[in-house]
């Protein structure tokens, strides 16, 4: 029989356009999250290029890191197979998806950065809209959890904000032409939705979509975010700072140019969950 999220999948896009963001529960189960709850662990030993401490140094961290899913096999499976491509797939209405990013965020026990309010649609000079699949891999600390502004995905788009107090995750000083500033932001976050997502589930965050999380954390908070793309999209460049790492990329600085290529590569949406 279907699990519940499955079931779902058929009104995910009426969803995700009324409110710009969905709570599914019970998407990887135990294995799964034992599996990346490890794989961060052994990322953070060896970390790569995308590696940020977005905490101060000398108080417990908050780290997180990009572009681990190459070779990392847990993170690998997941953005490539079974629940994770089938959702986002059914959330555009197609049969194929592209993995942008997976990035993975730790906060210590006794950690206090937050990730800050923000959209992630202006982090990424891309077009149409992308799908951000956060998923808790530990029970989350009170007040910890993902917080959202459901609705925000029809309103303007933000300035990005620096996430990292140590070294930068936003390209170069070059404004905000034509944002709302951060101010603008704060006011909105007034009627805000705080899911009570645990440990196997997912939430769906449209990149428009105003959210925030962490903060104080009393026990080992770790969490993934797996972000995919419609297959049509392409390059548009800003006017205002990206993420860091589109500079690697040189198509990046082509518009138009189709973002699917061996670093953001396709994937088919699998009937039957290839992650065990
Ligand atoms: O879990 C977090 O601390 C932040 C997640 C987030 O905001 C994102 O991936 O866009």
């Amino acid at each position: 029989m279907a699990a519940h999220w499955e079931r779902r999948l058929p009104t995910l896009p009426a969803e995700m356009a009324e409110h710009g963001a969905v709570w599914l529960q019970g998407v990887l189960d135990p294995p799964m999250i034992a599996a990346l709850a490890e794989a961060v662990e052994r990322c953070r030993t060896a970390p790569g290029r995308h590696y940020r401490r977005l905490s101060p140094e000398g108080v417990p961290p908050l780290e997180s890191e990009l572009f681990r899913w190459a070779d990392t096999p847990a993170s690998r499976a997941l953005g490539t197979g079974g629940p994770l491509p089938a959702i986002a797939a059914s959330v555009f209405g197609a049969d194929t998806v592209i993995l942008m990013e997976d990035q993975w965020f730790r906060s210590a026990a006794g950690a206090e950065q937050e990730s800050p309010w923000h959209q992630d649609h202006p982090y990424h000079p891309l077009e149409p809209v992308f799908l951000t699949v956060w998923l808790p891999l530990d029970p989350v600390p009170a007040g910890a959890g993902l917080k959202l502004v459901r609705g925000s995905h029809r309103g303007p788009i933000f300035a990005p904000v620096e996430f990292s107090t140590t070294a930068a995750t936003l390209g170069d000083d070059s404004g905000t032409a034509g944002l709302a500033p951060a101010e603008a932001m704060a006011a909105a976050v007034r009627d805000r939705w705080a899911p009570p997502a645990r440990p196997g589930d997912a939430v769906l965050i449209d990149s428009r979509t105003l959210h925030a999380a962490g903060g104080a954390c009393d026990t080992l908070f770790r969490r993934l975010s797996f972000r995919f793309a419609p297959i049509e999209t392409r390059i548009t460049p800003r006017a205002w700072p990206v993420a860091t790492f589109w500079s690697d990329h040189a198509h990046s600085a082509v518009p138009g140019a189709a973002l699917e290529s061996p670093a953001f590569p396709a994937v088919a949406a699998l009937d039957q969950p290839a992650f065990r």
